[in-house]
């Protein structure tokens, strides 16, 4: 029978789009029936489990799944014996300290000897003890932010991302114990040949990630400033300039990272270009 890697990705949830979307964009297609708990790729060397995102270390960490895509929040809450092979810049978040507006914080001293609610435990008290203050941790497994309104708790430790909830519930946010985003993890023992399929993967997922912040742009200069033009474009290696069928212009391509993108087109606005053609790019192969 033909080796196949399984992969563990969320079932329902914040990651779960996002996690199938990253196959898909990778050129996976996935056999109908994502609502049961597993089914393969129809053009890949890939089986995957549906899974609660709590329960994926464990699988990874017991060989059941090869690899998982899991918030590093999960990871190192349930310290499991797993690899981070790649992060996945999505599910992005942060883990916070969050107390009544009105409170007079001044420091996480604020904190000893109160009681903070979160479904974070080990990752408070690490973080409690780094800080040498003492606290009581109170587990609960859902709702964390309304524990301070109904008595629970005087602080949360919660995970955050617009900061709405806490907003909504008559919280601020007064430290950041963690930044998280979806990782690949993999576990110890994978054979050569699921080792094989994962590099393969990996290099898919890269090229992936790699295009999703890049893009290609095109433009058409008059010949007298191509230079002018190509020392504001990076490009891979540098730009194509080719001639245009109307004599003495050129059209010239690039490369262009998303970072750099606002930038770059205001310096070519400013060098008089205006018909500027952006196009995403599919994939990146480097
Ligand atoms: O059913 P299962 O156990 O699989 O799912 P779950 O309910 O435990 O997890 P889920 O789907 O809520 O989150 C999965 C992962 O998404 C988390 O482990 C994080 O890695 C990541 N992630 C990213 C988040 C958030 N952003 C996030 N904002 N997980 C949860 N939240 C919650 C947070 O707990 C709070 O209730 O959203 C609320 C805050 O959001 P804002 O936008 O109001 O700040
Ligand atoms: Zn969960």
């Amino acid at each position: 029978m033909e080796t196949r890697l399984k992969l563990a990705i969320q079932k329902s949830g914040r990651l779960h789009d996002d996690s199938l979307n990253l196959l898909k964009d990778c050129g996976i297609d996935l056999k109908n029936g994502i609502n049961k708990l597993k089914t393969e790729a129809d053009n890949f060397p890939l089986e995957v489990f549906f899974l609660r995102d709590d329960d994926i270390p464990q699988y990874v960490e017991d060989s059941v799944a090869d690899i998982g895509i899991v918030g590093e929040n999960v990871i190192y809450e349930k310290n499991k014996k797993v690899t981070v092979s790649e992060k996945l810049g999505f599910g992005k978040c942060r883990l916070s300290v969050a107390v009544g507006r009105n409170e007079p914080y001044s420091g996480c001293q604020f904190l000893a000897n109160k009681k903070i609610a979160t479904t974070y435990p080990v990752l408070v008290a690490k973080y409690l003890k780094e800080q040498k203050v003492d606290a009581e941790i109170h587990e609960i497994s859902g709702s964390v932010e309304i524990a301070p309104g109904i008595g629970l708790a005087d602080a949360i430790v919660d995970l955050v991302s617009s900061g709405s909830t806490l907003f909504m519930n008559g919280l601020k946010e007064v430290e950041t114990i963690m930044h998280s985003e979806a990782v690949l993890i993999r576990q110890s023992k994978l054979g050569l040949a699921q080792q094989q399929i994962l590099e393969k993967l990996l290099f898919r997922i890269r090229s992936v990630r790699k295009a999703r912040h890049t893009k290609y742009i095109l433009l058409n200069a008059p010949n007298g400033k191509l230079q002018e033009i190509i020392s504001l474009l990076p490009g891979m290696k540098s730009p194509t300039v080719l001639p245009l069928a109307e004599p003495g212009w050129s059209s010239v391509h690039s490369v262009v990272n998303e970072n750099d993108f606002w930038e770059i087109i205001e310096k070519l606005k400013e060098a008089g270009e205006q018909g500027i053609l952006v196009v995403p790019i599919e994939k990146m192969i480097l």
